[in-house]
């Protein structure tokens, strides 16, 4: 490494502009940027939610999912190009405009702003919580619309497995009075989720279907009656609002017109 000295101003010998400029060689990730014709994917999940959600109500808290959903539409409101926001549990799977320019596509501002939008919204929620949530986010990046889908069908599929043994271990906890440890021994030994359905469908246990396939938040467009001053008329225009969808369907039974309706791109 070069000798540092000081200059005659008392300042260190490397201190010339054209130094820092060239440091910048090292925001190595700074210039990366996801090719125009991708679609760009976006996972958040909530880092250690086991303990953030620690007190909460089980399996299934319907104030934290509540607040998972002010999370989406906050994204929604805030990021033009977000075409849809799905979430189940602690996640949110985020699908953006193939054509966004949003900062310029560079993966490191997507990386660091949207699980920061997030978590500044949950953390807005959790006033007085005894813990802070944070967010962490990786990116997907997605040739084609049926890419897409996919991305949306294994949260989905993930959702479904996960809800089901939730609804099990919690059961076995709270109904038949297990410890931890003999409920996991006992749900080892059930371990296919078919099986765990069928264990669940001879108590009359439901499993509810928003909990299964998640939520779903879209755009859609509606129709709005305004009064346009300058003619002095009354007139109909069309917008564009947030829309949260709880009755979704198998994401990977749809057709393709189907899936495209669904995250409200036929009218976008
Ligand atoms: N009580 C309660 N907990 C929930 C609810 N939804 C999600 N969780 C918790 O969130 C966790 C999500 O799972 P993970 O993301 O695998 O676990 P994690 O602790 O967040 O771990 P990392 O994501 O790896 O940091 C679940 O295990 C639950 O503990 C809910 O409605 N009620
Ligand atoms: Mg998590």
């Amino acid at each position: 490494m070069e000798r540092i000295t000081l200059r005659a101003n008392g300042t260190p010998s490397y201190m010339e502009q054209s130094y820092y400029d060239e440091h910048a060689v090292y925001e190595l990730l700074a210039r990366q940027r996801v090719r125009d014709d991708y679609f760009i994917g976006m996972r958040l999940d909530g880092v250690s939610f086991s303990s953030f959600t620690k007190d909460m109500e089980k399996p299934f808290d319907p104030k934290f999912q509540r607040a998972m959903d002010y999370v989406c539409e906050h994204l929604m409101e805030n990021i033009p190009d977000l075409v849809a926001a799905y979430v189940q549990s602690d996640e949110i799977s985020l699908v953006f405009r193939q054509d966004t320019a949003w900062f310029d596509r560079r993966t490191e501002k997507f990386l660091s702003v949207v699980p920061s939008m997030a978590t500044g919204r949950l953390t807005q929620w959790s006033v007085g919580l005894k813990r802070l949530p944070y967010f962490d986010a990786r990116m997907l990046f997605l040739p084609t619309l049926s890419d897409v889908r996919v991305m949306l069908d294994e949260r989905q599929l993930d959702s479904a497995k996960n809800s089901v043994s939730c609804i099990m271990y919690w059961y076995l906890r709270q109904v038949e009075g297990m410890s931890g440890k003999s409920a996991d021994t006992f749900m080892r030994n059930i371990g296919d989720k078919r099986d765990r359905e069928l264990w669940l469908r001879d108590r009359n246990i439901d499993t509810p279907w928003d909990k299964r396939m998640g939520r779903l938040f879209t755009r859609e467009t509606y129709e709005k009656d305004g009064f346009n001053p300058v003619t002095k008329q009354s007139v109909r225009a069309v917008r564009r609002r947030v829309r949260r969808n709880t009755e979704l369907p198998r994401i990977a039974h749809l057709t393709d017109d189907g899936f495209m309706e669904l995250l409200g791109m036929n009218d976008a």
